[in-house]
């Protein structure tokens, strides 16, 4: 396949400063050259910069102008990026993918086809600029792509992710206004003692059915806190009991067994907090599982 590896050094999206080196040590651990072994053609488009505007700063909310400027730029090179490749966003906080999803979004309307969204997280990222206590915008991209209201001052949402299209796999961190937004709606969403309980394969497959069945486009968001801080500790908010290697592995690997995914976050690795560059590498392993490494050959696309 022929991959599009975007930088977005976004930082803007919390408080903690530090994720705007992710780019850079995406690069160093080798993320290029990880994929181009497994017979990819790969571009790295660089590193892009926010859009300007004249917003002003608003009272609660952390650098709202710098966000709504990535998420124009972020937003423009992924509807051009999917009409070329496959692209991998590497964050970069999770405030990225309020631009990203945005973008093949359209993209996908633009095909005629539905897009879907696989969301790998401890937090559901599903505030508004008005229910968020933190005011750290990198915990509202879902509720921004999936239409909710209060998004004033960013580009409208003229293609909205349909909740029912939307899978939240590892959660163990909601706040309750995120709980009370979610509730009633078709959004798929499995905490952490889901996947204790039923393993997660059993969660992830028949998401990725319907997604096959829909003929969708599949945009995959994961955020290192996914992970269990014991292997993953470069991120400002870990939490406690999350995804082991082999299950984030595997999720992965079912990704690419389906073939079903077409565009991918990687967000909120904070180099500062990486012990070794381990948590850079986990990532870029993760990516070369959803993009085909494996051990053994296994024929794709296959959905059991
Ligand atoms: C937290 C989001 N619920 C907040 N935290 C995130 O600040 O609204 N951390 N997304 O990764
Ligand atoms: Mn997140
Ligand atoms: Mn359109
Ligand atoms: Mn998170």
């Amino acid at each position: 396949r022929k991959i599009l590896l975007i930088g977005a050094p976004v930082d803007s999206g919390k408080r903690r400063r530090g994720c705007l080196m992710g780019p850079d040590a995406y690069r160093t651990a080798r993320l290029p050259g990880a994929l181009a072994d497994l017979g990819h053609e790969v571009r790295d488009l660089g590193n892009l910069s926010p859009v300007s505007n004249d917003l002003s700063d608003r009272a609660g909310l952390h650098e709202l102008p710098e966000t709504v400027g990535w998420t124009q730029a972020i937003s423009d090179a992924a509807r051009d990026a999917m009409a070329a490749g496959l692209p991998i966003f590497m964050g970069g906080d999770h405030a990225l993918s309020l631009g990203s999803v945005h973008g093949v979004a359209a993209h996908a309307a633009n095909a005629g086809r539905p897009q879907f969204v696989l969301w790998l997280d401890a937090h559901s990222d599903f505030h508004s600029l008005t229910t968020t206590t933190s005011g750290n915008l990198h915990g509202t991209p879902l509720g921004y792509v999936t239409g909710r209201e209060g998004f004033d001052g960013f580009p409208p949402v003229g293609h909205p992710v349909p909740m029912e299209n939307v899978c939240l796999l590892g959660l163990r961190s909601v706040d309750p206004e995120e709980r009370a937004a979610m509730d009633g709606t078709a959004i798929r969403r499995h905490d952490m003692r889901d996947v204790d309980e039923h393993g997660i394969k059993a969660l992830l497959q028949p998401f990725l059915e319907k997604v096959a069945q829909a003929n969708g486009m599949l945009h995959v968001s994961l955020d290192v806190d996914f992970l269990d801080p014991a292997v993953a500790p470069a991120v400002g908010t870990t939490v406690p009991g999350g995804a082991t290697v082999r299950e984030a592995h595997l999720v992965m690997e079912l990704l690419h067994d389906s073939a079903l995914m077409t565009s991918l976050d990687l967000v909120e690795l904070n180099p500062m907090l990486d012990e070794r560059g381990r948590t850079a590498q986990l990532m870029v392993d993760l990516a070369a599982s959803a993009l085909g490494r494996q051990v053994f050959d296994r024929p794709t696309p296959r959905i059991l």
